[in-house]
């Protein structure tokens, strides 16, 4: 790459130190994150003040939720469960150091444009609303009240109010959340896209239809009890860290632990827990697997309906290996289940598995030995074309053996974002129910729109064909997370006006609209402050808990506000008649959870109940085999096996994640330690068969190009290929670099989501 080469984003940390890659053999967590997390603090000058905040964290009285993955808080309440990465999370947000208005007087947009992301976030908090001077090239300071009336005029000039978008990222608490989707349907629109559109939108479509509840319904005693835990398509070690306290002490109660995953992820090996200080001492490592299985990516469904076909054909001769009165009594469309696991051939599922028949009978035993089994996943299951196939044959599996509405058991996916899930609980939705937009029109004296809203990859087009105009981005990265990256950035130019409430400087600022403004705001640690004295937020984690979050730190600047108080302003100058009191919302946050407890189903009692200790449980009506589906049951599916082998030889699928120094878009390093990777980013891993077939050595600079469905070809170059253990025809490599080749068009008919996992590709030498 050249110095002067625009970014299109994603990369690390500008490095002269030579890439290495090295077998990795040591425990996850352990020594080697405790020291991870020593440089982090040590680079971020937050040697002090950084442990005395993770003492707050995750507290059941008066600590701030961590803002990194929305892994629950142990039941118990009291032990330090910290993790690595949520360390390096919240230290990364209680940086020193700022981006204020001298920062970006002396820098133009065109140049910050050339600037490494880590670059950018690592200038350091935004500290004052800051608004695009076209003359000059330069951000330039304004006031908060101006920015309103910006917004609020280009608003009220729309011909449509679906000529707006209003972006999520999972950061936003259930309180802004609530007053986010408020606003934009007061305003007129629907057009409410998240995060979750690239992430778990295929597992609620798929609960939802099969269950009539779409999230999990495994709570973390769930995970205490269970007898096999099968986990697909997760990197749980970098991406849901404490997942590895409960593996470890399944481990040793004797559960079965079944990673499905086309790379062994850490893991799948062994771990030292962080709050076990004697086995940190001691260097003692628990294993955290029994059987690892090396799926094909896209694979999934194949192997799942294998261990179906087993356990079908094992009740021929053992009753008890099916739930008889379960299945009869709570499901739905069993039959036709049973046939299309006998009409499908080992053959088939073995190819398109990329397994032995032998190995899928191994997972068929350890399923079927279980009383209680859990199902874990995430985005390894989710960002492919038969997302909702897959997670339905997940519940399918559940369902043969009544592993569900019972402890020990059920669907478990591992949610992203902190608060994603409980986004969507209070209104972020695209396609809102009826019954939601109701019982807000009731409780909140609006008339909100009934025609569904855009979503993210909608979004994309409708603003490159000019029928969105103003984009609103509250938290994230859109530019760099979405697919696609030149489409993206293209929509996003081609806006009259583009809004991004964040706590960084990032891409989607210098990637923006004929208008633009940046609104730094509060983050989860930090003290809000209103008339009525101290505020907390709520927030919900992967198991439906809902608790409070306080921050307690001093704000990065005195100019900051809350979203709250962002959305409310940014409403009262849109909106010059709502009756809604935004005022008052924000003097004291109780009056918007008043009104939620209203507005939302499972929220009565609200203000009370969110202060126990440990917050409260949504109740999950599945959970208690209560299904509220069209039968009233649970349903089975009965999809296609999809055809996940390309049929071209030199096509390679590739997926797209994220390494052990990340934060989606937020990038900390150019390491990724558990993969055994140092200093280097730009990289694609490949099985070491198919870069022989290709005559590429190890190390070796390559192009890659990739194929959409329309046929259209998208490049990347002189990336460096690295041998892993993997599948062959699979390939992997980092998000959001590779969003360059994820073609905005190229996403799943069942969930609409980008087709991250699987893009068609072929690679050659540079
Ligand atoms: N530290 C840290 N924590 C995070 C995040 C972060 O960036 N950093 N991001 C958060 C967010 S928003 C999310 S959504 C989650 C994401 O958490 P993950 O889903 O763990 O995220 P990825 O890094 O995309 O990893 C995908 C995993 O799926 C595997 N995989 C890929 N394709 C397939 C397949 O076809 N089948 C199977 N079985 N496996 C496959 C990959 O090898 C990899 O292990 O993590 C959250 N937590
Ligand atoms: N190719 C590929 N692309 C992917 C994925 C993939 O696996 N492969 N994964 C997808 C997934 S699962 C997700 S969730 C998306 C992530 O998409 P986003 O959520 O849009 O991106 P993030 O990188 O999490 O956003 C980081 C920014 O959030 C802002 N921020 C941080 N804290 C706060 C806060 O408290 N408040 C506010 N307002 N802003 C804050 C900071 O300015 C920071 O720069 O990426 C998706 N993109
Ligand atoms: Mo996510």
């Amino acid at each position: 790459m050249t110095d002067d080469k625009v970014n299109d984003g994603g990369d690390g940390p500008e490095t002269h130190t030579q890439w290495s890659q090295q077998d990795y053999h040591h425990p996850s967590a352990g020594w080697g994150a405790a020291i991870s997390v020593a440089q982090v603090l040590g680079r971020q000058h937050a040697v002090t003040s950084g442990p005395r905040a993770m003492l707050r964290m995750n507290h059941e009285n008066g600590g701030f939720d961590c803002p990194g993955c929305a892994w629950p808080d142990a039941t118990d309440g009291l032990k330090l469960d910290l993790c690595e990465n949520g360390v390096k999370h919240v230290v990364w947000e209680m940086t020193p150091k700022r981006a204020g208005r001298e920062f970006f007087a002396e820098h133009t947009v065109t140049e910050l444009e050339t600037w490494t992301d880590f670059a950018l976030e690592d200038v350091g908090r935004l500290t004052e609303p800051m608004v695009y001077d076209a003359a000059t090239d330069h951000y330039v300071p304004i006031s908060w009240q101006a920015t309103f009336d910006l917004i609020g005029a280009q608003l009220r000039a729309l011909e449509s109010p679906n000529q707006a978008s209003f972006y999520t990222s999972g950061r936003l608490s259930n309180e802004a959340t609530f007053l986010y989707q408020l606003m934009a349907r007061e305003y007129g629109t629907n057009n409410l896209p998240d995060c979750s559109n690239m992430c778990h939108e295929a597992s609620g479509r798929a609960l939802q239809a099969a269950l009539g509840t779409g999230k999990g319904t495994a709570d973390l005693r769930d995970w205490e009890t269970a007898e096999a835990i099968f986990i697909l398509g997760v990197n749980a070690a970098s991406n849901a860290p404490r997942m590895l306290t409960a593996l470890s002490d399944a481990y040793r109660r004797g559960a079965q632990i079944v990673h499905i995953n086309p790379l062994v992820e850490a893991a799948a090996g062994r771990t030292i827990v962080p709050h076990e200080f004697v086995d940190m001492a001691l260097f003692k490592a628990t294993p955290t697997s029994t059987l690892n299985l090396q799926v094909r990516v896209g694979g999934d469904l194949a192997l799942l309906r294998g261990i179906a076909k087993a356990v079908l054909e094992e009740a021929r001769t053992d009753r008890k290996a099916l739930d008889e009165v379960f299945l009869e009594r709570h499901t739905d469309g069993f039959a036709a289940y049973q046939k299309v696991c006998e009409d499908t051939e080992w053959a088939d599922l073995e190819r398109q598995s990329g397994l032995t028949e032998a190995d899928i009978r191994r997972a068929a035993t350890i399923y079927s030995q279980s009383r209680r089994t859990l199902v874990s996943w995430c985005l390894g299951v989710t960002q492919h074309e038969h997302g909702v196939d897959t997670v339905r044959e997940i519940v399918n599996l559940l369902l043969l053996r009544g592993n569900l509405g019972r402890e020990g058991a059920g669907p478990s996916p591992v949610r992203g974002h902190s608060n994603v899930q409980g986004n969507r609980t209070c209104g972020i939705n695209h396609r809102p129910s009826p019954e939601f937009l109701d019982r807000l029109a009731t409780a909140c004296g609006i008339d909100p729109p009934r025609e569904h809203g855009l979503d993210t990859v909608r979004t994309i087009a409708a603003m490159r064909d000019g029928s969105v105009k103003v984009f609103v981005g509250m938290g994230g990265n859109f530019a760099l997370a979405a697919p696609d990256t030149a489409a993206t950035g293209e929509g996003l130019r081609a806006c009259e006006l583009t809004v991004q409430v964040s706590t960084k400087l990032n891409r989607s600022h210098l990637v923006h609209g004929r208008q633009a403004l940046i609104l730094p705001c509060l983050g989860r640690t930090e003290a809000d402050v209103q008339a009525a004295g101290p505020q907390s937020v709520s927030v919900e984690d992967s198991m439906s808990m809902v608790h409070l979050s306080i921050g307690r730190k001093r704000p990065a600047s005195p100019h900051l506000l809350s979203e709250p108080a962002i959305i409310a302003g940014i409403a009262q100058a849109t909106l010059p008649r709502s009756q809604t009191p935004w005022t008052a919302y924000v003097e004291d946050y109780d009056r918007i959870r008043d009104v939620m407890a209203k507005a939302l189903d499972g929220f009565q009692d609200f203000n009370r109940r969110v202060r126990h200790p440990l917050g409260f449980r949504l109740r999950q009506p599945a959970r208690e085999l209560v299904f509220l589906t069209p039968s009233g049951r649970a349903e089975f599916s009965t999809a296609d096996l999809p055809d996940v082998v390309p049929a071209e030889g030199d096509v390679l699928i590739l997926q797209t994640m994220r390494s052990h120094d990340q934060w989606n878009t937020t990038i900390y390093s150019d390491n990724d330690r558990y993969r055994g990777v140092k200093n280097l980013r730009t990289l694609i891993l490949m099985n070491p068969d198919d870069m022989r077939a290709r005559s590429i050595k190890q190390g070796d600079l390559v192009d890659i190009t990739a194929t959409a469905r329309d046929g259209s070809t998208r490049v990347l170059r002189e990336y460096r290929a690295l041998r892993y253990d993997m599948p062959r025809g699979n390939s992997a490599g980092y998000m959001p670099e590779m969003n360059v080749l994820v073609a905005a068009n190229d996403y799943s008919t069942q969930s609409d989501q980008p087709l991250m996992k699987n893009i068609r590709i072929r690679v050659t030498p540079h």
